[in-house]
């Protein structure tokens, strides 16, 4: 094994070793968490903003991994979602160690579930322990119906995808089969929500699933 090799493995243990140790923290206070991914500009913001209107903001904590800036925070604190902003300048991703941190700035007193919204890629956080229980992707209808295709790690490594911007479809040519067909093709264990910020209603499937999945979590 090369020295660069036995480097990137330590620090990978390390990572998940933190991971372990920021889900055992959550798993005490009965915390679900969901690490929320997709491109810049998918919906993953706007997904949150749709289900705290069926979940209850005061139910939700969330973490905002963005390169700069702290306008989606901004977005979140104004409809009265508890959020602390992690600015990860040049990463592409939220590591372990980040999101540990973070966990010290928020209060999960009455919170449900920890939604942390990863920085916008689909490369990056594919497959990164961050101490989630659960990993959702937001994919657009105006990224096109190739994705699954052209990034297939992402989509492999989640559970659960929300298809956004139901409302674009037929205006950017989304072909809803083709993309069904390849998303199944990938990982046939995936639950598959569609929703749109134009219709407030299409977000209470998500909701619904998140708290079958925290009713039925083993708090261990
Ligand atoms: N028409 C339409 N626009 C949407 C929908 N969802 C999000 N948008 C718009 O798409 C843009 C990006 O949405 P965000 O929710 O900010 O996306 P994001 O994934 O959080 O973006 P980053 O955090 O920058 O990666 C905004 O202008 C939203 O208003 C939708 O369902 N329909
Ligand atoms: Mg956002």
């Amino acid at each position: 094994m090369t020295s660069e090799l036995k480097v990137e493995k330590k620090v990978s243990a390390l990572n998940d070793e933190l991971a372990a140790k920021t889900s055992e923290l959550l798993n005490k206070q009965q915390i679900y968490s969901i690490n929320i991914m997709g491109a810049p500009g998918s919906g993953k913001t706007t997904l949150i903003e749709g289900l705290a209107k069926h979940l209850g903001a005061e139910a939700l904590a969330v973490i905002q991994g963005d390169l700069e800036s702290d306008i989606d925070t901004r977005r979140l604190e104004a409809i009265g979602i508890h959020t602390y902003q992690i600015n990860t300048h040049s990463g592409c991703h939220l590591n372990a160690k980040l999101v540990h941190e973070a966990l010290t700035q928020l209060n999960f007193s009455r919170k449900k579930f920890l939604l942390i919204e990863n920085v916008g890629n689909l490369v990056c956080p594919a497959g990164k322990k961050i101490g989630q229980d659960l990993n959702m992707l937001v994919s657009s209808t105006t990224e096109g119906s190739d994705k699954p295709k052209k990034y297939p790690i992402i989509f492999h490594e989640s559970q659960v995808v929300v298809i956004s911007k139901s409302d674009l479809a037929e205006a950017v040519g989304f072909d809803r089969q083709a993309y069904l067909k390849d998303l199944k093709g990938i990982n046939n264990q995936l639950m598959i929500y569609e929703v749109s910020s134009k219709s407030p209603s299409s977000f209470a499937a998500v909701a619904e699933l998140m708290t079958k999945l925290r009713d039925g979590h083993h708090w261990s």
